[in-house]
């Protein structure tokens, strides 16, 4: 199979495994470039990502830029890398010659999906459901923004950081919830990238409870810990999706322990 896209990003990410479960789905190539998220730094950012030598580091100095979101110091990102990512962010996927980059890991997810012959994934190629799709990876993203924001800012934790995750959780997870007493996948009869997205996002969302202790020495409560009372449908459903097979070859047991 030739590779149809090309992802670069820190690595295990959940942002990359939404791309990673949708091409098993969907049978797709992916050719997957990166590092642990501390060694990116030795990393040069393009179609072509490698890793750099100091020697390589000091002959391309014109490439040294700082991180903007999530990343201090200096990252060495190619001005084609720039031109392709205008955000310059990863994951970072691109087509298949590094001619079009794509950003935004649900959008990265959307180009396997449509490269793949199992149209079911992305709304069997009818605007309305496929809309309907997007509508959903919309809410995931916003979920998933205030999300970051918390996760960077843990050690910071104040009033503000905590009540606007909690409302985003809450009003995320309510949709979710109300979606799934209708259908019994998150955007109709059977399982789109609408419902990969949700289960990479909430597992890693979940993945607070890890650190309760820090949360509660900043003086707050995981916001998550009432969820399988309070979110029953969106609970069995993230485990049900997350227990098959092409789920588990990419997220290897992230979330063995951590649901009662
Ligand atoms: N919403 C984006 C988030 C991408 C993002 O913010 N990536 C950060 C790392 S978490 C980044 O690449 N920062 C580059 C920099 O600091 O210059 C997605 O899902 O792809």
């Amino acid at each position: 199979m030739n590779e149809k896209i090309r992802i670069f990003a820190y690595l295990p990410s959940p942002r990359v495994w939404k791309s990673l479960i949708t091409a098993k789905l969907g049978n797709v190539e992916v050719k997957v470039l990166g590092d642990k998220p501390k060694n990116l730094v030795d990393w040069l950012w393009d179609f072509d990502a490698k890793k750099l030598s100091n020697q390589d580091k000091d002959n391309l100095k014109n490439f040294e830029r700082q991180g903007k979101r999530g990343f201090e110091g200096s990252l060495y990102k190619t001005d084609s890398f720039l031109r392709t990512q205008p955000f310059g962010t990863v994951p970072a996927g691109f087509n298949d010659d590094g001619s079009i980059g794509i950003f935004e890991s649900n959008s990265i997810m959307r180009a396997v999906a449509r490269n793949s012959t199992n149209t079911k994934l992305y709304g069997d190629n009818d605007p309305y459901l496929q809309s309907r799709i997007d509508s959903f990876l919309d809410a995931n993203l916003i979920f998933a923004r205030e999300f970051q924001v918390y996760v960077l800012e843990l050690n910071l934790l104040n009033d503000q950081f905590y009540n606007r995750m909690k409302e985003a959780y809450l009003f995320y997870l309510d949709g979710i919830e109300n979606a799934l007493s209708k259908d019994d996948y998150i955007s109709g009869p059977h399982l789109t990238i609408a419902d990969v997205s949700f289960v990479c996002d909430v597992a890693q969302f979940l993945r607070e409870r890890d650190r309760q202790h820090l949360i509660k020495e900043r003086g707050y409560e995981i916001i998550s810990k009432n969820f399988e009372k309070e979110f029953p449908k969106s609970c069995k459903h993230l485990l049900m999706v997350y227990n098959t097979d092409e789920f588990q070859k990419v997220m290897k047991g992230f979330l063995d322990g951590i649901l009662s």
